[in-house]
């Protein structure tokens, strides 16, 4: 089944930034029991907008959500020592958001992550920046992926996020992804797809539209999860109808249940 990732605990956004300042435990600590009774898998935290503040803001975060989370978390922040600070901090195996190619990240989060118990998501970033071709996300891919297990870790441990880029500014920049995905998912089957997708829209009207459009896409090229909104329910009722029309709903169970609870709605 498609695993769930949900994006809203960020201080990117306005709304959480605020709590966050104010230290306002209740209006967190009910944002996250929504997300997870929408479906949520995983619950993202990331502290990292509030410049000078990320170490306090991460910590207060994780003590807050601590005690209410039913899920594992996603520990989201570019700086390793703020990840492993944050995993020293929960009691479920997490998942970490995340390692790339990038050296100075690269070079400290792998020994940090040798032996850990814990789910990683793999950028498929590298010091040149962003992937130009469906052959260079598949070469980072494969990078990521032999580097990650030769400390060990296990395939379906690993989420490789492609790294969607914006469709307005260049019209493959959809299928160029889709095929590199398409091609990962086909060498490594074990191995997860996760990622953002809202830069697929990015610059364009009616963002949502374009969105959900890209994820059932995605799903057809093997994408398995994704980091979202799950409290848009127009968006989570694509993913789990596309689910069942792919194959991953037995009996069309998990379909049918979420139009009994008023999840799925046409
Ligand atoms: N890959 C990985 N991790 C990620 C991303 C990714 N973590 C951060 C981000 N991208 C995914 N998380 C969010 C969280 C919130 C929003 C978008 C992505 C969001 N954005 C509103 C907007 O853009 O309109 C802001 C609205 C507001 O201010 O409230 O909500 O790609 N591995």
């Amino acid at each position: 089944m498609f695993q769930v990732i949900g994006e809203r605990i960020n201080t990117s956004r306005k709304k959480i930034q605020a709590a966050v300042t104010n230290r306002d435990t209740d209006y967190i600590q009910n944002d996250v029991k929504n997300q997870q009774e929408a479906g949520a898998d995983f619950i993202d935290v990331n502290a990292g907008a509030r410049i000078g503040h990320e170490k306090e803001d991460m910590k207060w975060l994780l003590d807050t959500i601590g005690p209410i989370a039913t899920v594992p978390l996603c520990l989201d922040s570019p700086d390793p020592a703020i990840l492993e600070m944050a995993y020293g901090m929960v009691d479920k195996p997490p998942m970490i958001n995340s390692i790339s190619l990038e050296k100075e990240r690269f070079d400290t989060m792998m020994p940090f992550l040798k032996g850990k118990e814990c789910k990683i998501i793999a950028l498929c970033m590298d010091d040149t920046g962003m992937p130009v071709s469906s052959d260079d996300i598949i070469a980072r891919a494969q990078k990521l992926v032999a580097q990650l297990e030769s400390i060990g870790m296990k395939q379906d441990a690993i989420y490789i996020d492609p790294l969607v880029q914006p469709i307005s500014t260049d019209s493959t920049k959809g299928t160029m992804v889709l095929d590199a995905v398409r091609q990962i998912k086909n060498q490594y089957p074990k191995v997860h797809i996760t990622g953002g997708l809202s830069n697929i829209s990015y610059g364009l009207p009616e963002r949502k539209i374009i969105n959900r459009t890209f994820v059932t896409l995605m799903m057809d090229a093997g994408m398995d999860s994704a980091i979202i909104d799950p409290l848009d329910s127009k968006i989570m009722a694509a993913i789990r109808t596309a689910d069942m029309l792919l194959g991953n709903d037995n009996f069309c169970m998990a379909y049918l249940k979420g139009v009994r609870s008023g999840i799925i709605k046409s």
